[in-house]
């Protein structure tokens, strides 16, 4: 059993989870936040035998696009030197983040 942990988009989630549905995947989404932009984005964990892994990537990878955002928040400096970053920063996010995991054990009790 492998576990894919997925950073998607919020924008890309509702037919990200439609597709996996339609396809019989099992997935648990959670409300995340990204430390660089410190906005929202989703998690989604879904628990699949090994040799669905790369299916299931070329769904996530077919439905998440990359976007352009930008970054209004300053960050706090760090030490006493801090760190310079001129606002506004724009950054290039996605598709998606994919960990695949290997999982000892998995029960449904
Ligand atoms: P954020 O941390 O909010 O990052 C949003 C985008 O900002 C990133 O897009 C990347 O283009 C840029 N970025 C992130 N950290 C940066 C830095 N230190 N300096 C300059 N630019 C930076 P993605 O790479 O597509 O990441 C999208 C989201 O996926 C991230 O949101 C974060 O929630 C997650 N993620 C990405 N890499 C991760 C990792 N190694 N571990 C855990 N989560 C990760």
């Amino acid at each position: 059993m492998k576990l894919v942990i997925a950073v998607v988009q919020d924008e890309d989630v509702n037919e990200l989870m439609g597709k996996l549905v339609r396809k019989k995947y099992s997935a648990t989404k959670l409300a995340s936040t990204g430390g660089f932009l410190r906005e929202g984005n989703t998690t989604l964990f879904v628990g699949v035998e090994p040799e669905k892994v790369d299916d299931l990537i070329s769904v996530i990878s077919d439905v998440c696009k990359s976007r352009s955002q930008t970054l209004t928040t300053p960050i706090p400096p760090t030490g006493s030197a801090g760190v310079f970053i001129p606002y506004p920063v724009e950054v290039t996010v996605g598709g998606a983040t994919v960990f695949v995991v290997d999982i000892d054990r998995f029960v449904k009790v």
